[in-house]
């Protein structure tokens, strides 16, 4: 792996050059000869595991995207159903039917499973919030609450999930501890406890510190490296760190090589790394200046990815503009994905195919 990611530095350099240098007494190749029209899994080879986040609602009722799920990619991500408000709705009730499903299914086609995700401020169930908030959950119960949702979590997916978002978001963008219910009643060592307990609950997978704003060098990213040194000073059970990847065309992006940069810090301390959520999401009405940049967005997070020694999967935030978290959350915006509403190829998808035919 580590021979091929430094040819492929090597050619992505060289593609640029590529056209105005044929090798001497032999015609150039046609443009856009690199990019032969394969699913992304078939073009990553074994360079890096490609996944996406699956709507468990769109993979039950829409056979297009199930097909397009099982072909293109070699990883999945819940993008809710295994959230703590999903799995126990109700104090006491475990519910895994939808994310056994996507499980199952992910099996089925010979995928990976990344578990997302253990303890974070949001998509709580009602009960757990309310409980505090009313005061008849006390700082003890809770702890004792988290520990029983990651114990009983990570068991139930024991040996078929390979990385776990264990600790989600859980630093702000001024680079503080982000102030939840986890850090107000619990002290900063809620962290370190989540990741314990994920590791006794199923020692064989990789436990990932995962956030958004993080993918360059940045006080937020400078803040999380301080994090993983502390958990790793402390013998924390920590193996990871994602960056998730929501980019927006119109604030710019990170260069790879910023990217990779900043995945080195983390690999130096014995971490692996990932891009676990990408999308790059644009002011509606889509245009081809803008379909352009956002295909740039793209791949820079992969070519960071495959500039890094050890950023072994990179996932996408779903992958077509017919089910997308966007247009719900920025008004205006949309268009985030790889493919548009009728599953048919953007730019970004092109990039991606183009650069990892070259990067193999
Ligand atoms: O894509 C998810 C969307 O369907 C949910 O409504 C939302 C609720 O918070 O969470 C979205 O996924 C988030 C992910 O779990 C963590 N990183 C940010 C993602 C986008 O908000």
């Amino acid at each position: 792996m580590k021979v091929s990611r430094i040819a492929a530095a090597g050619l992505l350099a060289a593609a640029s050059l590529y056209s105005v240098l044929p090798a001497a007494g032999s015609p150039a190749p046609a443009a856009g000869s690199l990019s032969p029209d394969r699913p992304l899994r078939e073009l990553a080879g074994r360079q890096l595991l490609i996944g996406t986040a699956v709507d468990h609602a769109a993979y039950t009722s829409d056979a297009t995207y199930r097909d397009r799920v099982g072909t293109e990619f070699d990883s999945i991500t819940a993008e809710n159903a295994m959230k703590w408000e999903v799995v126990e709705p109700v104090r006491g009730e475990l519910d895994f039917s939808a994310a056994d499903e996507l499980v199952a299914a992910a099996k089925r086609n010979g995928q990976q499973v990344r578990g997302h995700t253990l303890v974070w401020h949001n998509q709580l169930p009602a009960w757990l919030t309310q409980g505090v908030e009313s005061g008849d959950i006390d700082a003890t119960e809770l702890r004792s609450i988290l520990r029983r949702h990651i114990i009983d979590e990570v068991s139930h997916f024991r040996g078929r999930i390979y990385q776990w978002d264990v600790a989600n978001e859980v630093i702000d963008d001024n680079g503080q501890l982000r102030d939840t219910i986890w850090l107000r009643e619990l002290g900063p060592g809620y962290i370190a406890d989540a990741f314990r307990w994920a590791h006794q609950a199923d020692p064989r997978a990789k436990l990932f510190l995962n956030d958004y704003n993080v993918e360059g060098l940045s006080p937020k990213s400078d803040a999380y490296l301080a994090l993983a040194k502390e958990l790793k000073a402390q013998r924390v059970p920590v193996h990871g760190f994602g960056a998730q990847g929501h980019y927006g065309v119109q604030y710019g992006f990170h260069s790879a090589s910023e990217v990779a940069a900043n995945f080195a810090r983390f690999e130096k301390l014995g971490l692996e790394t990932a891009v676990t959520e990408v999308d790059v999401r644009m002011i509606m009405p889509a245009d081809n200046v803008k379909l352009q940049a956002q295909a740039q967005g793209y791949s820079v997070l992969l070519q960071g990815c495959l500039l890094a020694r050890r950023c072994n999967s990179f996932t996408v935030w779903g992958f077509t503009d017919k089910y997308s978290w966007v247009p719900g959350w920025f008004e205006g915006e949309g268009a985030a994905n790889l493919l548009d509403e009728n599953f048919a190829a953007k730019p970004a998808y092109r990039e991606l195919q183009a650069i990892l035919a070259l990067a193999r």
